[in-house]
């Protein structure tokens, strides 16, 4: 079976993880998404990319979800000695290799696409991860701060103000005049199911989508697409999926998460059970629904609801 994954940061990872476990014959191609990407220290870091890479390849620190298990911080400190900046976005030792040879094989002219499959070669992550595209893409989100209208990235928006102002606008830069990656299309066009990890579904899914052509192939796919919602309880499990979902006129439910991506994207909807009394409200939007334990709190209740996802999946079309 071939499944295709459009994924974020920590959500995408953890699903890929029970995923892998509930298929484990399966042939597992991740779309990921490089609206996070930021440019610092003359360096290109793909924290969406590196968290899928880091879980399903054993690196990842457990506990934060991002980021180098076994970190230290000497680098960042003597930047900091020096004055420079920013200071507000940890990068630790081991993490700014990835990102120095990622910027390497960059300069040297090799297609992010290429240079992600060269770091999975050492880190092994058991599915085909391509970026959504080769091109510069960067969320910008739009704040007001101290009654001025100031566009900020993704990462200033959520690492160094935590989200802590309403999000007026949220922009994927460049998307517009993106390309989708190699293989990208390829692997929508053979998928035999389509998943939607419980990732945002603004700055992560929202964004893939927003890459020209990515959309329009999924529609065109012929196949369930199946997703799992990130809203639990009308919260998001973390993060700050509520802030930008405002942004974009959504509601912070999974009914309203649902309807977002609409009945011409999506076959099936998994919500939790807490949210049972919304599968009505999504079923009659024309996307199959089910309520079932929906929080990742192990390996195993994520490969559970992993199964879930693919049992809707072979009910619907
Ligand atoms: P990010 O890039 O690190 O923000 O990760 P993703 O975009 O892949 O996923 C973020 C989303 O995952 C957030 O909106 C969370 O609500 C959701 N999430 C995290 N843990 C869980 C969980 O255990 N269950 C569900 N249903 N959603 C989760
Ligand atoms: N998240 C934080 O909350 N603070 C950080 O300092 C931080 C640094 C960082 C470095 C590399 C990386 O791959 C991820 C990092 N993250 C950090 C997480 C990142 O902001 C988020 O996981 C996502 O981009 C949000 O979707
Ligand atoms: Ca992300």
């Amino acid at each position: 079976m071939r499944i295709v994954v459009l994924a974020g940061g920590i959500g995408g990872a953890r699903f890929l993880r029970g995923l892998k476990q509930a298929a484990p014959d399966a042939d597992i191609t991740v779309i990921g998404n490089t609206g996070d990407d930021i440019h610092l220290f003359g360096l290109k870091v793909c924290p969406d990319l590196d968290t899928v890479m880091y879980t399903l390849g054993g690196g990842i620190n457990e506990e934060q979800g991002w980021g180098r298990a076994d970190e230290t911080f000497h680098l960042k400190e003597e930047l900091a000695a020096y004055g420079a900046g920013p200071g507000w976005f940890g990068l630790g030792d081991r993490d700014f290799a990835t990102h120095i040879v990622r910027t390497q094989m960059l300069g040297a002219g090799y297609p992010l696409s290429a240079v992600t499959e060269a770091l999975c070669d050492r880190w092994k992550p058991g599915v085909r991860l391509i970026p959504m595209t080769d091109d510069r893409v960067e969320t910008h989100v739009a704040v007001d701060l101290d009654g001025e209208r100031k566009a900020v990235h993704f990462q200033e928006y959520w690492v160094r103000l935590r989200a802590s102002v309403p999000a007026e606008a949220v922009v994927p830069v460049g998307a517009e005049q993106a390309k989708p990656a190699p293989g990208v299309l390829e692997a929508i066009a053979e998928a035999d199911v389509i998943l939607f990890p419980p990732s945002n579904p603004v700055v992560s899914v929202g964004t893939i989508l927003a890459v020209p052509g990515i959309r329009e192939a999924i529609a065109e796919a012929g196949v369930p697409v199946v997703g799992l919602s990130p809203i639990v309880g009308d919260a998001p499990v973390r993060g700050m999926a509520d802030k930008v979902l405002a942004a974009v006129g959504v509601e912070s439910t999974a009914a309203a998460v649902a309807a977002h991506y609409g009945s011409g994207l999506l076959d099936g909807w998994l919500v939790d059970t807490v949210d049972a009394g919304s599968v009505g409200t999504v079923e009659a939007a024309g996307i199959r629904c089910r309520a079932v334990p929906l929080m990742m709190s192990d390996l195993d209740a994520t490969a559970a609801m992993a199964r879930e996802a693919l049992e809707l999946a072979g009910e619907v079309r």
